[in-house]
């Protein structure tokens, strides 16, 4: 099994962690930061790329040194600028980075002048009141991380591309056993949440344990917690638990109902096969001894009065009585998707030119896109201020003069300052077809303020969206304060919170 793009990629995001700790070079530190976030991204895997001799160094962000140091990591599995990085940092200093409130510049500053290096000795200068004695970093400081590291410890969950990649190839793997017949990924992840706490593959075939056996081989698994004839238990290198069952093809619709959940959503499906005297299980609807069905999940949803339920829709919120009453909502699925609201350029911090946004969005069918680069206060991002913005507008007229049949609305992603006002004049946001308003500093703020921040910034007439209203990053930060009912709540004399003016579309 080669090297996947995601631990390539944890890879660089570890050693620009070490790196921005040691104080090294910040345009280093960014280089493999921006590498990480194109190898995560990239549409196939890195090691398959390279044995067809597509060249990396033509990949955003990635130049000659860093195609060859991802050659030599899929190469040898390792890293050794991480390694090195990782010897001479000995300790959780990359965890503590992780911290609220802390980052590697601020790591760095207590390992300097505490010498603090795991996160046990974090804890007791923190009750020691030693961490507020430094310069910039305060009381509320030093009680944030106390209460983090007073925690529990997190369980990790994944986030759903990445299992999703995870279990495309173990698919493959035991796909390639001649006695495998259906192999699919039930679980939260067939649920499509957002984060995935194991993956659970079901597996039909009258042969189990060979089909066990070959999850055990699979070249990812790191270490085997079970293995029988019908149930193996393997954690991968990426540290991802997968759980096979395997069943009889007759079994095949009520094992994946069951294996699918979530649990809440089965309880109530064996409560309503109770109602009727029956009893549902992994292998089947049962009346006594009796099997009345059990192949397919459409037939036991049918026996149980129900319209089958679509499996994102599998958590006990309502969905059994909507389908009892053939009422449940259609989902909106990608090709319901006609446009894109929010998007960056070359002019901010986007990877592609607006032109070259536009034809890809228009041959995938969308009718329209919204330029929305990031406004002048987002200096990283090299955020527009007025004149360049309105130069942007001059490009965007002259694209939308030649692209035919496709709209380039005029936007921006305006950055809400610290008291509500916005990053951009009016008479700037009123040339615009579009307004996002949106968050990117002072995350700490009390509920109070940054729900009046935000609700300010709604009553500028020009603003039409807010975006990412909680600032979460799943896995990595946690939302903002916020009172999302106030933010949603309609203002006084007005029937509808839309604050904007509508969009103007050009061609309708
Ligand atoms: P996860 O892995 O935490 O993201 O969430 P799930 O939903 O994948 O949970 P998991 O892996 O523990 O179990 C997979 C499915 O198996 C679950 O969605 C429903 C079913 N299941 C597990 N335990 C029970 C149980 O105690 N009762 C019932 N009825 N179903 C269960
Ligand atoms: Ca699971
Ligand atoms: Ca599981």
């Amino acid at each position: 099994m080669p090297v996947q793009n995601a631990e390539i990629a944890a890879m660089f995001d570890q050693a620009a962690e070490l790196l921005e700790i040691k104080g090294e070079n910040p345009f280093r530190i960014r280089a493999y930061r921006r590498a990480a976030r194109t190898v995560e991204n990239l549409p196939k895997s890195a090691a398959a790329m390279l044995v067809v001799g597509e060249k990396l160094s033509e990949l955003p962000g990635i130049g000659k040194d860093l195609a060859g140091k991802i050659a030599t990591i899929v190469d040898t599995g390792k890293f050794e600028l991480l390694e090195s990085l990782r010897r001479e940092l000995p300790g959780e200093l990359g965890q503590m980075a992780a911290l609220p409130g802390l980052g590697p510049k601020r790591v760095k500053t207590l390992a300097d002048k505490l010498g603090v290096r795991t996160l046990e000795d974090l804890g007791r200068a923190a009750r020691k009141g030693r961490l507020q004695e430094l310069r910039g970093f305060g009381a509320k400081l030093e009680q944030g991380i106390l209460a983090a590291l007073d925690k529990p410890v997190r369980m990790t969950r994944f986030k759903l591309p990445f299992v999703e990649a995870e279990a495309k190839s173990i698919a493959d793997w035991l796909g390639g056993d001649p006695s495998c017949g259906r192999v699919v990924a039930a679980g939260s992840y067939r649920r499509r949440r957002d984060t995935i706490g194991d993956l659970d593959m079901l597996v039909t075939t009258r042969r189990g344990a060979t089909v066990g056996d070959r999850l055990t081989a699979y070249e990812n698994t790191a270490k085997v917690l079970a293995h029988g004839p019908t149930w193996t238990t393997v954690i991968l290198r990426s540290g991802l638990q997968v759980d096979l069952r395997v069943v009889e093809e007759e079994c095949y619709g009520a094992a994946l109902l069951y294996f699918t959940g979530s649990k809440a959503h089965n309880i109530a499906l064996r409560n309503l096969a109770n109602d009727d005297g029956w009893k549902l299980n992994e292998y089947g609807l049962f009346a006594g001894e009796r099997r009345i069905c059990g192949k397919t999940e459409e037939e036991v949803y049918e026996k149980l009065g129900l319209d089958f339920i679509p499996p994102e829709m599998r958590e006990d919120r309502g969905e059994i009585l909507l389908a009892k009453k053939r009422a449940l909502p259609e989902l909106v699925s990608i090709s319901d998707i006609r446009g894109d609201l929010h998007i960056h350029s070359k002019w901010s911090d986007g990877a592609a030119s607006i032109a070259d946004m536009a034809h890809v969005a228009k041959s995938r069918g969308y009718s329209y896109i919204a330029m929305t680069d990031h406004s002048q206060r987002v200096t990283v991002a090299h955020g527009l201020g007025p004149d360049r913005l309105l130069r942007q507008l001059n490009e965007i007229d002259r694209l939308n003069a030649e692209i035919g049949e496709f709209t380039i609305l005029k936007g921006v992603e305006v950055d809400i300052l610290a008291d509500g006002h916005l990053d951009l004049p009016d008479r700037v946001l009123s040339r615009l077809d579009i307004v996002i308003a949106s968050i990117h500093y002072k995350f700490d703020l009390p509920r109070d303020e940054q729900t009046e921040r935000i609700i300010r910034a709604m009553d500028n007439r020009h603003v039409s969206i807010i975006a990412h209203p909680t600032g979460r990053l799943i896995g990595e930060r946690e939302p903002y304060q916020i009172d999302m009912e106030r933010v949603l709540r309609p203002h006084e004399n007005e029937t509808v919170f839309w604050r904007s003016t509508p969009i103007r579309t050009g061609w309708t």
